[in-house]
């Protein structure tokens, strides 16, 4: 069965961002939970385990990551970890619950030949049981994307993280249009695009709006939006960094499920920082996925029993398929 293309807008502007993300909060959610309810069920949220397969030492400089070789942050690196270990892990992760299985590497870009093969012999043990696959390893060539979907890839994550102005604050070591020239690759390898920012580095309001202007101009939106809120890891340039509001993310993520009624808004890094309130009012704004388990690639995260208690909680749960991805799962709950 082939569903019609939505039609979605693409050409936000600025001006229009600012003044859906500035809303009073109760009007901001309203309008989140309208759009929400439209095109997902607002009652579920689907769990993800993330796995490093490749930790640490990694070239480039972003200035939030923990794995980058620039900064001495005291994280164990390791090398690809093997099939096996990847296949155990995953077979625990859908045990606890998760339908989607992400692998992060500390790659800039894929190396060619023994590693890549592992890689894609990892997505098609994931694949064999019956989960989505998600990956992020950097800049990938076109026959590498083309190369992940033969293998049954679901997802390639490769965040634009911030605004172009804002980005070179952040990252020096690669520029917004390598971003965009991979998340096309993806595109044309007929992966879907998991693909979003982080909020409290430091920037302004306006930073936000650019980004989720340009999450929102990709056509069609990622199906994927992960929105991280900074986890500030000392030995990183961002270590000091001053804790953003809480409601800032909430006012992100209502206005990326406004502007990317169709996609899976992912409340992603961060949630050790967050209260258990404030989770609940990120999934009123149309957060729909959480990271299970107790561990992110590096960093600690809540751990799917607390999840469990959390959305039991709130009369939530988490769904028990992966939800077709783009596809709206569900109109009217
Ligand atoms: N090397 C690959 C890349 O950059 O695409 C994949 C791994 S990288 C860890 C994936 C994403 O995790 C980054 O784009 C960033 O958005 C997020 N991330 C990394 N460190 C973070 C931190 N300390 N706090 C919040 N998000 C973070
Ligand atoms: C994304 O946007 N967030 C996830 C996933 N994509 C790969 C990674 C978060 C990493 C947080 C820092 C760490 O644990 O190392
Ligand atoms: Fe490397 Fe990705 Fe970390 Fe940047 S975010 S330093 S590319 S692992």
């Amino acid at each position: 069965m082939t569903t019609p293309p939505l039609k979605f807008r693409h050409d936000w502007t600025v001006e229009e961002i600012a003044s859906i993300y500035t809303l009073p909060l109760p009007d901001l959610l309203f309008r989140a939970q309208t759009v929400h309810r439209a095109h997902h069920l607002a009652t579920e949220v689907q769990g993800c385990m993330l796995l490093s397969i490749k930790t640490g030492g990694c070239p480039e400089d972003c200035a939030y990551c923990p794995q980058s070789a620039h900064y001495k942050t005291g994280i164990t690196r390791s090398d690809l970890l093997s099939l096996d270990d990847v296949t155990t892990a995953a077979t625990q992760a859908k045990a606890q619950g998760a339908t989607r299985f992400c692998m992060g590497a500390a790659w800039r870009d894929v190396p060619k030949g023994h590693a890549f093969d592992q890689v894609l012999a990892m997505v098609r043990a994931i694949r064999g049981l019956d989960m989505d696959a998600c990956c992020t390893l950097g800049m990938l060539t076109q026959e590498q994307a083309d190369a992940l979907a033969e293998a049954g890839l679901t997802a390639y994550n490769h965040n634009l993280d911030t605004s172009p102005e804002f980005y070179g604050s952040i990252i020096t070591t690669r520029t917004y249009e390598d971003r965009l020239d991979t998340l096309a690759r993806v595109r044309q390898a007929g992966i879907t695009v998991c693909c979003g920012g982080i909020v409290g580095m430091g920037e302004e309001r306006p930073v936000r709006y650019r980004l989720l202007q340009q999450l929102a101009r990709l056509d069609p939106h990622p199906e994927s939006v992960p929105v991280n809120m900074l986890v500030r890891v000392e030995g990183t340039p961002l270590a000091d960094m001053k804790p953003e509001d809480p409601f800032e993310l909430v006012r992100t993520i209502a206005s990326a499920r406004i502007l990317m009624p169709a996609s899976m808004v992912r409340l992603s890094a961060g949630r050790m920082q967050l209260s258990d309130e404030a989770q609940a009012l990120c999934f009123v704004a149309g957060a729909n996925s959480v990271f299970l388990g107790d561990r992110l690639l590096t960093t600690p995260n809540p751990g799917t029993s607390h999840d469990e208690q959390l959305l039991d909680r709130l009369g939530m749960r988490l769904s028990v398929t992966a939800p077709v991805a783009g596809v709206p799962a569900h109109a009217g709950g």
